[in-house]
């Protein structure tokens, strides 16, 4: 028998999946790897059971910076690799808030390459999710930094010379708090780890496999399949360096799972700290600062 604890117990079991699905339809590709984050994301968001009032979808450009839109809660389709500021000053702002920051590995890992260690080092209590299809999409299949050596893309007609990002690894060396790769053509594991990913308390990473039929060939999802594997059952999560280990195979394999999570201090509560420590000085607050901006 599964227990029933606070800590997974949905918040308000009125909303459903379709609460949080827009009227919308997507625009992507046929065989896009994105519609299968779309609905794990809705799942993951009943699952939990917040309000869609309560929820910020917030993205940068490109194919997989539309999901803003496919949700039914609040939500901003930004600009190209800012998704992850923006989302800061959203739950900086509004703290109550469940807030999602996605997009592409263009715009994550390029563009806005720059944002990813200061979310993890400042622990910014949000969900980054990065649908990884090793290509630009949007801007019609130039190579990313995660398309692998050797690839032909637009722009590298005659092979990729450079090395592959892996965004996992990097969110552990960024001090990330939690952790995870999933793969669109495991769908529980999908709902499972965003609902995992969103109730954390911190930074939360989910690195999604996503392939792109488009612009990286409509065997791309095959190909993937034939090489993941799951973390084992007895896997601790507990051990930033076993969790590298695991992210970056050397032996071809693709692991999938929860890789590290550890629990510590967010930006919001350590705002909180500095904001009493201004208070004590007599200065404002940062809610007080903020609230100049807002009516
Ligand atoms: C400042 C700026 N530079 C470049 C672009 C062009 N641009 C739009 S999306 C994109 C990359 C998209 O790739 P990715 O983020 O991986 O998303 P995908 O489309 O593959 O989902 C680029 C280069 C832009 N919109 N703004």
């Amino acid at each position: 028998m599964t227990m029933v604890t606070a800590a997974t117990q949905p918040l308000r079991p009125e909303f459903v999946p379709a609460s949080f699905k827009s009227e919308l339809k997507p625009i992507w590709c046929k065989g896009c790897g994105n519609y299968a984050v779309l609905t794990p994301i809705h799942k993951a968001l009943a699952e939990v059971g917040v309000p869609p009032h309560e929820v910020a979808v917030i993205s940068g450009i490109g194919c997989s910076s539309r999901i803003p839109g496919y949700c039914a809660t609040y939500g901003f389709n930004s600009i190209h690799g800012r998704a992850l500021p923006i989302a800061t000053g959203v739950k900086l702002a509004k703290p109550h808030m469940t807030v999602i920051a996605a997009g592409g590995d263009g715009d994550g890992l390029s563009i806005g390459g720059g944002h990813f260690p200061h979310a993890g080092r400042r622990n910014v209590d949000i969900t980054y999710i990065m649908m990884d299809n090793e290509i630009y999409g949007l801007t019609k299949g130039q190579a990313s930094p995660s398309t692998p050596v050797g690839d032909l893309t637009k722009t590298t007609p005659y092979g990729s010379m450079d090395r592959p990002l892996d965004a996992a690894s990097l969110a552990l060396a960024y001090n990330v708090s939690f952790v995870a790769r999933c793969f669109v053509g495991e769908g529980a594991h999908l709902v499972q780890t965003i609902t995992e990913a969103i109730r954390h308390p911190g930074f939360a990473f989910v690195h999604i496999l996503s392939p792109c039929p488009t612009f990286r060939g409509v065997d791309e999802f095959k190909e993937i399949r034939q090489h993941i594997e799951f973390l084992p059952d007895d896997y601790k999560t507990d051990e930033r360096n076993a969790a590298f280990t695991a992210a970056s195979r050397t032996d071809g394999k693709i692991s999938l799972g929860v890789f590290f999570r550890e629990e510590r201090a967010t930006l919001v509560e350590n705002a909180d700290i500095l904001s009493e420590k201004a208070k004590a000085k007599g200065k404002n607050t940062i809610q007080e600062i903020f609230s100049q901006f807002m009516p």
